[in-house]
C-alpha cells in the first residue's frame, strides 16, 4: 500500500477574514497551515447550507491542492429557522433590530451551524458542526464578527463577542466542523 504524504497546507476560500482566522487557529494543532484566498464565491438561494457548500466546492475546482470552503448560518427555531441560510444577506440589510423585535414574544433559543467542504482534486467531503444557545436581550461585546454580539452559548453568561477568540474556538459551530477536517486528514493519509 502506497501512502501519500499528509497535506501541510490548506487553501481556505472565503470573503470573510474572521472565518479565516478561526479556521487557521483550529487547524494549527493538526500541523496544518492555512493559506487564506480572499474570494467572493457564488451563493445560490438554496434551502440548506449543504447545497450552498456544494456550489462553493464546484466554484473552487480551479484551486490546486487541498481546498476548504464553508457556509454558516444562525437558526432560530421559533422563527422557523430564520435567518438560517439567509443570515449574511439579512444581517447586511437589516442588522440585529428585527430579530430582537420578533423575539420579544417568542423563544430565544437559537443555534449556529457550519457545513465545511473539503476538496482535493475530484474528491470532496463535507463536515458539519453546531453550537446551541440563545439570543441575548441586546448586542454585547466587540470580539468576533457577524452575529457574535447576540449569541450566548448554552451554559454561558457571555456572548461570543465578549470572550477571547480561544473561548469561542473551544465550542463554536465552525471549530466543531473544522476539527473534523483536521482529524479526517490526520487519519486518512491516502485521501
Ligand atoms: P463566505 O465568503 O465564506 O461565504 P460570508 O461572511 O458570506 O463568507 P456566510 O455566508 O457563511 O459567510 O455567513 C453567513 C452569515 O452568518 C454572515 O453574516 C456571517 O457574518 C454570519 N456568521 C457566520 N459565522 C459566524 C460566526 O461564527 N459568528 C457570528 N456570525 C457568523
Amino acid at each position: 500500500m502506497v501512502s501519500r504524504p499528509r497535506p501541510r497546507t490548506i487553501t481556505f476560500v472565503s470573503r470573510n477574514p474572521g472565518k479565516a482566522r478561526e479556521v487557521a487557529s483550529v487547524l494549527a494543532p493538526f500541523g496544518l497551515r492555512v493559506r487564506w484566498k480572499r474570494r467572493e464565491l457564488p451563493e445560490p438561494q438554496a434551502p440548506s447550507l449543504a447545497t450552498v457548500v456544494a456550489a462553493k466546492l464546484e466554484a473552487v475546482r480551479d484551486v490546486p491542492g487541498y481546498v476548504l470552503v464553508e457556509d454558516s448560518g444562525l437558526f432560530v427555531p421559533s422563527l422557523r429557522g430564520f435567518p438560517g441560510v439567509y443570515s449574511a444577506h439579512f444581517l447586511e440589510v437589516w442588522g440585529f433590530g428585527p430579530i430582537f423585535e420578533l423575539l420579544r414574544t417568542r423563544s430565544r433559543r437559537a443555534y449556529f451551524q457550519t457545513v465545511a467542504g473539503l476538496r482535493h482534486g475530484r474528491r470532496v467531503r463535507t463536515f458539519t458542526g453546531e453550537v446551541h444557545g440563545s439570543i441575548a436581550l441586546r448586542a454585547r461585546g466587540r470580539e468576533g464578527f457577524g452575529y457574535d454580539p447576540i449569541f450566548v452559548p448554552r451554559g454561558w453568561r457571555h456572548t461570543f463577542a465578549e470572550v477571547p477568540p480561544e473561548e469561542k474556538d473551544a465550542v463554536s459551530h465552525r471549530a466543531r466542523a473544522i476539527r473534523q477536517v483536521g482529524e479526517f486528514l490526520a487519519t486518512e493519509p491516502r485521501w
